[in-house]
């Protein structure tokens, strides 16, 4: 039994440490997790202890050490190549990645603006240019792919690319950031997803704040 765990940093606002941890845990592969939680003052000394990059999340399988979230859900494909980490259809997995690297380098507008914070109040949002853009561009992958699909996630069943996406899954919903019934239903499927549910009951019991994302 190979020995695999994801070091993540504070669940409640840990925005790529979910995006693995979730699509790991979808897959149904067998991991354990640890949490380090941030210390932005001192420039988390923790974390940078562990990880090269000074970043979260890090998967360590054996003593090997992989960063950068597309890349640990990758190498996680790989070494369960029975695990449905990403969709079964070779277009579909295309697309799949491709939406997967938008989210990954993009979509700053609403990054920047609406920190994840899964605690947070729900409270509507000032929505600049930046963000009606991305918000728009969100909005038409997730519409298409599940007019395509028939849902309830974007490829049928829930893959990688829809664990990418959980970050602005609160967003959307903490920030007010779109009332679009088709929307609102890909939320409220999330929602019930028993890896969103484990995750978010992790933050639930955390008490750290991380005073820069309380926006
Ligand atoms: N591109 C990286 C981003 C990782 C990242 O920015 N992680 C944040 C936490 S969500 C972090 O560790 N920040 C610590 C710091 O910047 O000091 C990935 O996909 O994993």
């Amino acid at each position: 039994m190979s020995d695999l765990k994801l070091i993540v940093g504070n669940k409640n606002y840990s925005s790529w440490s979910m995006r693995p941890w979730m699509a790991m845990k979808a897959a149904g592969i067998d991991f354990t997790d640890e949490v380090i939680p941030f210390d932005f003052l001192n420039d988390n000394p923790a974390i940078r202890a562990v990880s090269e990059t000074g970043k979260v999340p890090l998967l360590v399988h054996d003593g090997f050490k992989v960063w950068e979230s597309l890349a640990i859900i990758e190498y996680a494909a790989e070494l369960f190549p029975d695990r449905p980490v990403w969709p079964a259809d070779r277009k579909d997995r295309a697309l799949a990645r491709a939406y997967s690297m938008e989210m990954a380098t993009g979509f700053r507008g609403i990054r920047n603006a609406c920190p994840m914070n899964l605690r947070r109040p729900t409270k509507a949002a000032p929505v600049t240019a930046d963000m009606r853009a991305d918000i728009d561009r969100i909005e038409t992958i997730w519409h298409r792919s599940i007019r395509k699909s028939g849902g309830p996630f974007l490829f049928g069943a829930f893959s990688a690319v829809d664990a990418m996406f959980a970050p602005v899954i609160n967003r959307f919903e903490a920030y007010v950031l779109s009332q679009h019934p088709e929307t609102l239903a890909y939320i409220a499927a999330f929602k019930a997803h028993p890896a969103w549910i484990a995750w978010t009951a992790d933050a639930a019991e955390e008490t750290w704040i991380v005073p820069e994302d309380e926006a």
